[in-house]
């Protein structure tokens, strides 16, 4: 049973993450600026790099589409960007034409080439404005501006796309930017990381029940949420370690994914975290449950999860690469959390499945090499870890589907291009084609080639 005839494969990206052209392209193209250009101007990139000089993919989607296109792909996940279409973000705020026409002619173009478009609604570029304005997740107020603005998706594309992702990984834009501070908007907190998860939480469902009592009917698309996970494997086969491997997951992804398609936050958060757990009203629940078609599914690496530690923003585990014997699990990458570790994807994917019982449509999926930005061009373009790495897991991929029926309907890996990662700046790079940040030039690596051609083996024809 090779992979279904409408499976979904191609590369994902972000808009802060490949968009820009630099500063001047950027300010004549009418976005707004988002929490993430005042944390680079606050100086917080690790190499100084700035969000709003990255691939330029706003002056070059035509080619992007193209090279996508040549190496075989049939989709392509991007995400919209909030401050392009709506600068200062608020419900009453003016809408900027440039942003609305800079996506349809991307939409457009994608369709003309034959893939299909998957589009993120939210992918962590929150109109700066509204952080000053609210404090921005932190309010219930951002719910209803998010929803005026994914309306305003939806009325502008949602004739030509048919598969959304309202947030991506969730998760991270709470712990990383509201509880560490190592994101934007880099506030470090013990409590409002379950404030602003809860408010997107809140802020995807009403979106989905507007999608589907106002949109769906007519355009017959889908709609859901996508969130990071990663396998985790008990430190060693004692109650207390394997009971904190499933605490791991429940406090990572069951905290999303429990309300989402059970109905209720997992009890092991509640226990932890008391009163600083947001509760939701029975409106709300009866809307939370059951509001995504699909599982949106994010993963990179596998820990090892052992009980203890005193981080109140990680469920109490301790998670890292290394076994109890002092050996260490996968290949390492550029940065320290991501290990490539091919057999914990078939672990996660039957976890998962089990569990919520979702067709799961993969949507990231990727590495960054080890000293790949000191390598010169030549040599990067023949990213053996990263090949080792799609194969690794695409093979462990197909045995899950083969072997052990999980439904899955789409892969994509992150990313298409090398790009801005986030507070890590242009430093590692996780493309499948490489870009030269002064020319902007872009070449295909070795790995898209890979990554393609498993596809045209193992999709149904
Ligand atoms: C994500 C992030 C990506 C990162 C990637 C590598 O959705 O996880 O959206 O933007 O670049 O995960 O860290």
């Amino acid at each position: 049973m090779p992979l279904r005839k409408d499976f979904l494969y191609g590369f994902a990206t972000a808009a802060a993450q490949i968009e820009g052209g630099g500063k001047e392209s950027e300010e004549e193209s009418g976005r707004g600026p988002s929490i993430w250009d005042k944390f680079c101007e606050d100086g917080r990139t690790l190499d100084g790099s700035h969000v709003n000089r990255t691939c330029n993919h706003y002056g070059m989607f035509k080619e992007d589409v193209a090279m996508m296109k040549s190496l075989g792909a049939n989709s392509y996940r991007f995400s919209i960007s909030w401050p392009r279409l709506i600068p200062r973000g608020g419900r009453d705020d003016p809408v900027n034409e440039k942003g609305i026409k800079f996506y349809n002619d991307l939409i457009d173009e994608l369709l003309a080439q034959g893939l299909t478009p998957f589009a993120t609604i939210y992918h962590w570029d929150l109109p700066l404005a509204l952080q000053e304005k609210y404090d921005g997740w932190n309010s219930p107020e951002v719910v209803k501006d998010y929803v005026r603005y994914a309306k305003l998706c939806f009325d502008s594309f949602g004739d030509r796309v048919k598969n959304w992702l309202t947030f991506n990984e969730p998760y991270v834009t709470s712990i990383l930017g509201h509880g560490y501070g190592e994101f934007a908007p880099a506030h470090k907190s013990n409590t409002e990381p379950w404030i602003t998860a809860h408010h997107q939480i809140l802020a995807h469902a009403y979106t989905v029940d507007l999608y589907r009592k106002q949109y769906k009917p007519k355009y017959h698309g889908q709609i859901g949420i996508t969130l990071n996970g990663d396998w985790s494997e008990p430190w060693d086969e004692t109650p207390e370690n394997i009971q904190a491997q499933e605490d791991r997951l429940l406090g990572f992804i069951g905290w999303f994914a429990d309300p989402i398609y059970l109905g209720s936050y997992p009890k092991v958060l509640k226990t932890m975290l008391g009163n600083r757990l947001p509760d939701f009203t029975e409106e709300e629940i009866r809307l939370v449950k059951g509001s995504s078609d699909f599982y949106g599914m994010n993963t990179y690496t596998t820990t090892i999860t052992q009980a203890g530690g005193d981080d109140e923003l990680a469920t109490k585990t301790i998670n890292g690469h290394q076994r109890k014997d002092g050996t260490w699990i996968g290949t390492e990458s550029s940065l320290k959390w991501l290990r490539s570790v091919p057999w914990g994807v078939r672990k996660l994917l039957n976890w998962i499945y089990k569990r919520y019982q979702m067709p799961i449509y993969m949507t990231e999926n990727g590495f960054a090499i080890k000293g790949e930005s000191d390598m010169s061009k030549e040599e990067a373009l023949h990213d053996k870890d990263r090949v080792d790495y799609y194969q690794g897991y695409l093979e462990n991929i197909l045995q899950a589907v083969e072997e052990d029926g999980v439904d899955v309907r789409s892969y994509f890996g992150w990313s298409f291009l090398d790009n801005f990662e986030w507070a890590s700046g242009l430093g590692p790079r996780f493309g499948c084609v490489y870009t030269d940040y002064n020319t902007f030039e872009r070449t295909p690596k070795d790995s898209a080639k890979t990554l393609m051609q498993f596809f045209e083996e193992h999709v149904s024809k």
